[in-house]
């Protein structure tokens, strides 16, 4: 009899948390994932002989780098660079890049594991990696960025390749960041190949991909709401982040007839109790990815919004949908939202709500869709830019928005596959954990002890 066969979840849980002092992140994204699948494994000993969790949790590798570069004032800086390889057991390490001064081993790898199980969701070919560094973009010039990015490719460019590892973009990288980046990587191999997705269209970049994020959020919150025989239409809805997720989040809500209340930024949130129409959306947008500049400006250009610090959640709405950074929702805003009466919580940010936050929307039943389902939409336009790119092709955007919508409505099926409870309610926390491990359990038992 195996040893593993004895451990319970605690053991196991205990185990990661002295494998990883300090990395408070990976074991809340650990636990999350280990509690529904230590259950669904309790009659499936091959998976506990195997230690098939364990090696999930243990990522392939994690690469750290030193990145040099010279600030215009002509000032040496250093930043740590990162890219964690978590698990390609079902294709190419696949995932975002990330600069933030937040950035930390710790949440590198929580990005990690949590995208190998997203990406499985998605059915496309792709395994799971993120990486990053602790560089602040806010208040740098282009010319800075550009140093920054080149840089930190200059290391990174040895560790990944078409058929190895595709980074894209994540908080603090965009078309501007994966420009750089995408030049950096061709000149240093003298190829051009698809590397990198979220690239611009002029090269190689696909349709959708800037708004796959969020319309895919809210076509799984859609999905979620059918579910009930409920719409989006007539809604309204909070929303938090102001940068590429949250800006088409709030456009495809209100494409579909919803009135969106609240956008935010690491300064604080806006309310506009009129709504956040397109004009309004289209102004955001350029305030962030041109002007650079702060959501508290909003409301100097729309009058009747107001600019208040802290996070929206006190902001009652039917429709709530975290779009900034992890744990950006916790036990007592949880509360509030679902006291205000809130029918649909879809996440497009990874692990914006704390594990007692989850369990609020769980016990009062409310319709939860975790980001490693709920923002799956970017990563899988990404493998439909990479499956592009390797035909040397590329689609409209009527065909990508299809096949979104598509993979949206299919990642919500599979969730409702494992997540479905007696009386009608859907675990969807459940239904994504257990749908994303066994693609990838069954592969790595395939492949034997590696
Ligand atoms: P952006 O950089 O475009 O925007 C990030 C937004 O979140 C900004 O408004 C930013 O405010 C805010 N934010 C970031 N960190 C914090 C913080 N610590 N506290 C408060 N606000 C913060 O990133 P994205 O929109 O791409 O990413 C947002 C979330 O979505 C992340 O969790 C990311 O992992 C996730 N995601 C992104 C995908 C993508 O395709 N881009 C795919 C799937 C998930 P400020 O300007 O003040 O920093
Ligand atoms: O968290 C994510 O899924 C992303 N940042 C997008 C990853 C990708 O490879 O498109």
């Amino acid at each position: 009899m195996a040893v593993s066969d004895h451990v319970d979840l605690e053991t196991f849980m205990a185990g990661v948390a002295k494998r990883n002092p300090g990395q408070t992140e990976f074991i809340q994204a650990v636990h999350e994932v280990a509690q529904d699948i230590f259950e669904f494994m309790e009659d499936k000993v091959h998976y506990h002989e195997a230690q098939i969790l364990r090696r999930m949790a243990e990522p392939d590798r994690v690469i750290s780098f030193r990145v040099c570069w010279e600030d215009d004032n002509h000032n040496i800086r250093v930043q740590r660079g990162w890219r964690v390889q978590n698990n390609n057991a079902i294709g190419p390490y696949k995932g975002g890049i990330r600069f933030h001064p937040s950035v930390t081993e710790s949440v590198l790898k929580f990005l990690a594991f949590e995208q190998t199980f997203k990406n499985s969701l998605t059915g496309l070919p792709m395994g799971g990696g993120k990486g990053g560094a602790n560089f602040n973009p806010k208040g740098k010039s282009d010319a800075e960025v550009m140093r920054f990015c080149q840089s930190f490719m200059s290391e990174l460019y040895r560790h990944i390749g078409p058929n190895t590892d595709v980074p894209a973009g994540d908080i603090g990288v965009g078309g501007r960041e994966i420009g750089y980046m995408f030049g950096q990587y061709k000149r240093l191999t003298n190829r051009w190949e698809g590397v990198l997705t979220g690239k611009g269209q002029e090269y190689g970049g696909s349709e959708m991909r800037p708004e796959a994020t969020g319309y895919g959020a809210v076509y799984f919150l859609q999905n979620m709401l059918k579910h009930q025989g409920m719409d989006v239409e007539g809604h309204t809805a909070v929303i938090s982040g102001s940068g590429n997720v949250a800006t088409h989040a709030a456009e495809k809500i209100t494409q579909l007839g919803g009135k969106v209340l609240t956008l935010s930024d690491s300064g604080g949130f806006i309310h506009d109790p009129d709504g956040i129409s397109q004009e309004k959306i289209d102004w955001v947008k350029h305030l962030k990815t041109v002007k650079r500049g702060r959501i508290s400006e909003y409301v100097d250009e729309f009058s009747g919004a107001t600019f208040h610090e802290g996070r929206p959640w006190g902001v009652a709405a039917d429709l709530a949908l975290p779009c900034a950074t992890q744990n950006e929702l916790n036990e007592g805003e949880a509360k509030s939202l679902v006291g205000n009466g809130v029918k649909g919580v879809s996440e497009g940010a990874n692990m914006p709500t704390t594990l007692e936050g989850v369990k609020v929307f769980h016990d009062a039943k409310i319709m939860y869709g975790p980001g490693k389902a709920a923002n799956a939409g970017g990563v899988a336009v990404s493998g439909l830019e990479m499956s592009q790119n390797s035909e040397r092709i590329s689609w409209n955007s009527e065909r990508l928005g299809d096949m979104l919508t598509d993979l949206m409505e299919g990642i919500h099926g599979k969730c409702t596959e494992y997540g479905q409870q007696e009386g009608g309610y859907v675990d969807y926390v459940k239904g994504a954990n257990i749908a994303g491990f066994k693609k990838v359990a069954d592969a790595m038992m395939a492949f034997g002890v590696v």
